[in-house]
Order: structure tokens, then sequence, then C-alpha cells
């Protein structure tokens, strides 16, 4: 497997999230991701490379998921903070205020608060000085992995953070600023697939994957969550959206209750794969998020060490050409074994 690592992770290193009315330390932090190099030191599964360098091609992936003024905001974003006030450099960004129902999202504001706001859904994703060259170079792990597996590699991972898979077309949030995975589905639609799946496999819905495929019927979105009526991100993931004009048909949610077993969540990704295999996909996104973890601290589902082996098998019996992004766990310590785990169990089953 070739594994396309984000060397500039580190530089996404946010202080506080709003968390039940307090600041509280972020979850999302570079400790994950040296986790999983660590168990990957111990056993590698495939060698470590960096993505292809940034470049045109890159924005011009970037522009296909996500609306230009988003874009361009979140790459200056940190800039403007501190021009508003020197003294803002010692503080990350959250946004405050959010132009709900009736609002108008049209009309760009002046302001920097405004702005923030617009192109933001919670206040649990700072943005700091180094959150756009970390998720950029994240998205060009995706797109490297998406172009190896064009290419004809069988499977590859973009080991990245911060996540992806909630920022939609043009806004951020549950930590996630560009959507890798999209990224990759789009990178393989437009090399040479004609029909990808994305299956989202992390605890929380992937809404940001969702919205951006919702009217298209060349990239099936499937996810398997935590019920929104109690999880985050609660405003969407129900079973009834499946997916609008072109796209109706193309989108599947499964949601499971808090609580769920191994058992029934097993039962649920192979509803997923079917659907997979209906759409008659010619490569997968696996959106791997391993906060399904017994041990999650923000999750709750039951899924123990040995259960990511087994999805990695089950996903390399899928028989698909795959790309894996890397989305949550917070059970810090164990990320390295579980993600780890998914892709032994994949390289053991594909032979
Ligand atoms: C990102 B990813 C828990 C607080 C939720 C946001 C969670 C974002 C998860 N009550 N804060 O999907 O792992
Ligand atoms: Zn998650």
């Amino acid at each position: 497997m070739k594994i396309f690592r984000n060397a500039l992770h580190r530089r996404h290193d946010a202080r506080l999230e709003m968390y039940r009315g307090r600041l509280v330390p972020c979850h999302e932090t570079p400790a994950r991701l040296d986790h999983v190099l660590a168990e990957l030191a111990r056993r590698p599964v495939g060698a470590l490379r960096d993505p292809v360098p940034d470049d045109a091609g890159l924005d011009e992936a970037l522009a296909a998921i996500h609306a230009p003024r988003y874009l361009d905001f979140l790459a200056g974003a940190w800039d403007e903070w501190v021009a508003l006030d020197p003294a803002n450099a010692g503080t990350d960004i959250l946004p405050a205020v959010w132009p709900v129902r009736g609002f108008r999202a049209d009309v760009l504001p002046e302001s920097f608060a405004a702005r923030i706001g617009l192109f933001s859904f919670d206040a649990g994703s700072p943005v700091m000085a180094g959150t756009w060259v970390a998720a950029r170079e994240g998205a060009a792990c995706a797109r490297s992995a998406a172009l190896a597996v064009s290419g004809g590699e069988r499977a590859a991972f973009a080991l990245t953070r911060p996540p992806g898979h909630h920022a939609g077309p043009d806004f951020f949030g549950g930590y996630c600023f560009l959507n890798n995975a999209a990224l990759a589905a789009q990178t393989l639609r437009d090399h040479g697939a004609a029909r990808v799946a994305v299956l989202d496999v992390d605890y929380h819905h992937g809404n940001g994957t969702q919205t951006i495929f919702y009217g298209r019927d060349d990239v099936l979105t499937v996810s398997l969550h935590g019920d929104p009526r109690t999880e985050y991100p609660f405003f969407l993931g129900h079973a009834d959206e499946r997916g609008e004009g072109a796209g109706l048909g193309a989108n599947l949610n499964l949601p499971l209750p808090r609580g769920t077993s191994a058992t029934t969540w097993f039962a649920a990704l192979e509803a997923g794969l079917a659907a997979v295999a209906a759409h008659r996909a010619e490569a997968l996104v696996v959106a791997l998020g391993v906060d399904t973890f017994e041990g999650d601290p923000i999750s709750g589902f039951h899924l123990r060490a040995d259960d990511y082996l087994r999805l990695g098998e089950r996903l390399a019996r899928a028989g698909l050409p795959v790309v894996l992004t890397m989305e949550g766990g917070y059970a810090v310590a164990e990320v390295g074994v579980n993600v780890v785990n998914v892709l032994e169990g994949f390289m053991a089953a594909a032979g």
C-alpha cells in the first residue's frame, strides 16, 4: 500500500475548542497522527512518501469540490486576523455568529467575524497560523493517493490531519477544513473512474462529503454513523436523505444508536458495501475514522482493536481499488494500532 503522509500536519495545532459552554483543549491533536507513524514503524504496511508537490492540479481539484470564495477566505484568514490586531497572533480564531435560516449567505460581509461565521458551522474548529498549510498538504496527500490508485495501485492511504469529512462546499467545522475524501473521489473521477463511491466509517456523519455530492449520480456517498438525533453533527445524516435531482438514490445514510456493538455495526457495513456494489463503483474511497473504538472519549460505538483488522479484510474483499483518508479517532494512544490494523487487514486479504 502506498502511504502519503502529511509532513506539515503539526502546523495545525490549535489550543481550545468550545465544548459545553467552555473552552477546552482540542481533541484533534498532532499526537494522533504521530501514534499512527509510530505504529507504522513497528508494522510497516507500506513505505511512507510525500505527496506530489502543491501545484495547479491541486488548485483545480480543490476548486471542483469547494467554492472559490471559501478557499480564498481560508487561505487568507490568518493574515486577516492578525491584521485586525497584532495581539490576535497569540489567539486562535473561532467563529461566534452564524447565518441561520432566513439570513443571507449570498452577500459576502466585510466584517471578518461575519465571514468566519458564514464559512463555518461550529465553534469547535479553531483556525490558527498553520491551518491552511497543513490542510492543503493533506489535500495534496489525498490527491496523490487517488492518482496512485488511478495509475493502477490497489490501495493508497492519505495519512493526514486535520480530518476532512465535515468540510462542505463552502464551510468548515468538526475539525475539518478541506474535504480530503471528496477530493480523492473527484480525482478518481477525473482520471478514468466513471463511478466512484465514498464509504464513511467515521463515528460522525460525513455531512461535508454528502453535501458536496448530493446532486450528483457519479459519486455515491455512504455513511455509517451515530444517529444525528443525539450525535454530532446533529443536523444531517438521517436515513431519509437519499440525494436530490440527478443524485437521487446516490446517498445512503446508515445511522446507528449510541452504544451500537461491533456485530450490529458490521451488519450495517454489509448494507453499505451492497450499495457500493449496486452503484457499480469502479473505485472506493474510505473515510477512515477510528472513533468507533470502544475507548473513544467523544463517541459511542463499541468496536475493539481486532475489529479494525476485520474491517480492513472486509474492505479488501469488496474487490475495488481503494483510497483511504484518515479522519477521526480521539482515544489518542490507540489511534495508531486501530488505523494500522485496518491497513494490515486490508493488505492480508488483498493478497
Ligand atoms: C470530527 B470527526 C462531542 C463534541 C463534538 C465535534 C466532533 C467532531 C468530530 N460532543 N465536537 O468526525 O471525527
Ligand atoms: Zn468522527
